[in-house]
């Protein structure tokens, strides 16, 4: 570490016209989620470099705007920068919503093939509403979470099912459960209050909301690979001294690299935790597979009758 001397500090201090800034930064998810972990990093890397002129502050659990207005307070400059479920963007364009369609897109491989596929287009929707996109990094693979064992889809009628998004409700409801929308800072609550039963998300979202306490069995269907995006005001972003933006976009890209490793390192921690704490992880079987499959196809026609021509393209991109 180099010791200035205070005489220095002082001529540096009347030297520059060295504005600070701060900026806000609300999150959905809890301090214990890998990608609140990964946002705080790119935060700490972007005052690091930029010596203190930008400081991000990060607020984690909707504690600063919930998450239904995280969007909307980025673009009316109430925050400079925010986090979301990208998907939950589905009811303003259909491109927001592929990577929540069961089963398009799988594995880490699918995934990326589909960010790259839905990155242009998803750019464009977004600076229409004056937002550009910093990184987006994935969850793991998603997977069901219940009391006893599924063995097919007629077992999960009636079920109050816990739902984070418009697919996941689609879903629900096709398999004749009953979706309750729930963030998932209030899985433990909903489950404990029995306000639902069962529900769908990844490894890390399970072992962090302690399945075991209020489920038995959890199925790996991975049936879609999710995403979370960071998004910043364009014209705040703009304003920023050249040198900080080059500071913030290289660590973005740093974050989503890093976010990505994450991800895949959590599928497989996370699933261990479970099954540490008492959840029995069962393989689906077939006939589950393949009513979600039937399922996953029926939402894919109702997709493709209300999508876009930009939302078909990246589908088409992504399947060549
Ligand atoms: N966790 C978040 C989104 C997807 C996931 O794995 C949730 O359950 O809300």
């Amino acid at each position: 570490m180099i010791r200035i001397a205070a005489p220095i500090l002082a001529a540096v201090a009347v030297a520059g016209p060295v504005v600070a800034e701060t900026w806000d930064m609300p999150t959905p998810y809890g301090d214990a989620t890998f990608h609140t972990q990964n946002i705080r990093e790119f935060a700490e890397e972007v005052a690091t470099a930029t010596d203190g002129a930008l400081e991000i502050t990060v607020h984690s659990a909707n504690s600063l705007f919930p998450h239904a207005e995280i969007k909307n307070a980025v673009r009316s400059r109430q925050v400079p920068i925010g986090e979301f479920f990208l998907s939950r963007l589905s009811n303003d364009d259909l491109a927001y919503g592929l990577d929540s369609q069961p089963f398009v897109a799988t594995s880490y491989d699918d995934a990326a093939k589909l960010w790259e596929a839905q990155k242009p287009i998803v750019t464009d929707l977004l600076a229409k509403e004056g937002l550009m996109p910093l990184f987006s990094v994935p969850w793991p693979a998603q997977g069901l979470y219940t009391n006893g064992e599924i063995a097919t889809v007629d077992d999960l009628a009636g079920l109050r099912f816990r739902a984070y998004n418009a697919a996941l409700e689609e879903l629900a409801t096709l398999a004749k459960a009953a979706p309750v929308q729930i963030e998932a800072a209030d899985i433990p609550q909903a489950f404990s209050t029995g306000q639902v039963e069962a529900m769908i998300t990844s490894p890390s979202t399970g072992a962090n909301s302690k399945a075991w306490d209020f489920v038995t069995h959890y199925t790996a269907i991975d049936a879609w690979v999710p995403k979370n995006i960071v998004v910043v005001n364009q014209r705040v972003f703009d304003g920023l001294d050249p040198a900080v933006q080059e500071a913030v976009l290289a660590a973005a890209s740093t974050a989503e690299e890093r976010g990505w490793e994450m991800s895949k390192a959590e599928a497989e921690a996370k699933t261990k935790i479970m099954e540490e704490n008492g959840i029995t992880i069962v393989q689906p079987s077939d006939e589950l597979v393949s009513g979600l499959k039937a399922i996953g196809e029926k939402m894919l026609v109702k997709w493709n009758e209300s999508a876009s021509d930009e939302a078909k393209a990246i589908l088409d991109a992504y399947n060549q």
